[in-house]
């Protein structure tokens, strides 16, 4: 028997979840950071994100556009597997797998940054045809670090295993090697300066294919509005900047998976976790839910 006047329910947005079946979107909370190389934290991202984001309102007057979500899932939080980041890896391979198999698109919410591994793996094994969008402060393009090919500073190496078309946009912390090898696939922060959301988003939509699975470090943003990161760099992207930047990418392209993580949070200090519930739901709306976008095809495979 469901309560007369409960609180919202411990899923993302705080909707009552949909029957599976009738889900578009799967919401898969990961609360691990074992892989992170700097401060911990963000094991506790996915917690204040979701709580955060039973607190706010689901009504967009950008886009006069109010969601219900009837057709959004939030699954339990995945168990974190402390035995190596390649085990972890594997485990949120085999959840994305699971969802993607079913014809939905996953939402996975972290954690840090290599919780996009195995989901981006799970993508490269099923679609032949799709491009990892990569929003970063950092390229993440180094082999191995730490003595991990799976930590948060190889996700863009694990991912060009997995896919022919990565494209990061808003690095500013790269080593030598990485920007002289990697350089055409990055767009610098220090080349966005200058340029309107408007010609990064026409950027972006020349340099990737139809497909999208978008990964989103939270450290792109600026540390002036987004402090609660593990490795925070400064000259960030500003949060409308960013909603302006996918708001472009997304009316055209086809969300087929992503990924929203590093956030740290600070205690007693919620504006992050806000801002980071607020990017997930205008991600959404922008993907999914807009009038000016055609209807994603989320369900055609690329095999
Ligand atoms: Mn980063």
């Amino acid at each position: 028997m469901d309560m007369l006047t409960p609180m919202p329910k411990y899923t993302l947005f705080g909707f009552k979840n949909p029957r599976y079946a009738d889900a578009r979107i799967v919401v898969l909370p990961v609360p691990y950071d074992s892989a992170t190389t700097y401060k911990s934290g963000a094991r506790e991202g996915p917690h204040a994100i979701i709580d955060a984001s039973r607190n706010m309102e689901y009504y967009s007057e950008e886009l006069d556009l109010e969601i219900n979500g009837s057709d959004i899932y939030t699954m339990d939080e995945l168990e974190p597997d402390l035995g190596s980041p390649e085990r972890m890896s594997a485990r949120v391979e085999k959840e994305v797998g699971t969802i993607i198999d079913d014809a939905k698109v996953p939402l996975l919410i972290g954690g840090d940054h290599s919780i996009a591994i195995g989901s981006i793996i799970a993508f490269g094994k099923r679609f032949n045809d799709f491009s990892v969008l990569h929003f970063d402060a950092h390229s993440d393009s180094r082999e191995e670090y730490m003595g991990s090919r799976y930590c948060h500073a190889c996700i863009m190496a694990r991912a060009r295993d997995h896919c022919d078309s990565c494209y990061s946009v808003g690095v500013r912390s790269i080593y030598k090697e990485g920007a002289e090898l990697y350089g055409d696939d990055i767009l610098f922060r220090k080349d966005m300066h200058g340029m309107s959301s408007e010609e990064i988003a026409d950027k972006i939509k020349k340099k990737t294919k139809d497909r999208i699975y978008l990964t989103v470090d939270l450290d792109v943003l600026d540390p002036s509005e987004m402090p609660s990161t593990g490795t925070p760099e400064p000259d960030g992207l500003r949060f409308r900047e960013l909603a302006s930047i996918l708001a472009g990418v997304l009316s055209e392209k086809s969300l087929i998976g992503m990924d929203f993580n590093e956030l740290s949070p600070i205690g007693g200090f919620v504006a992050p976790n806000f801002l980071a519930a607020k990017l997930i739901f205008l991600t959404l709306c922008y993907a999914f839910y807009s009038k000016e976008r055609r209807q994603p095809s989320s369900h055609d495979k690329g095999i």
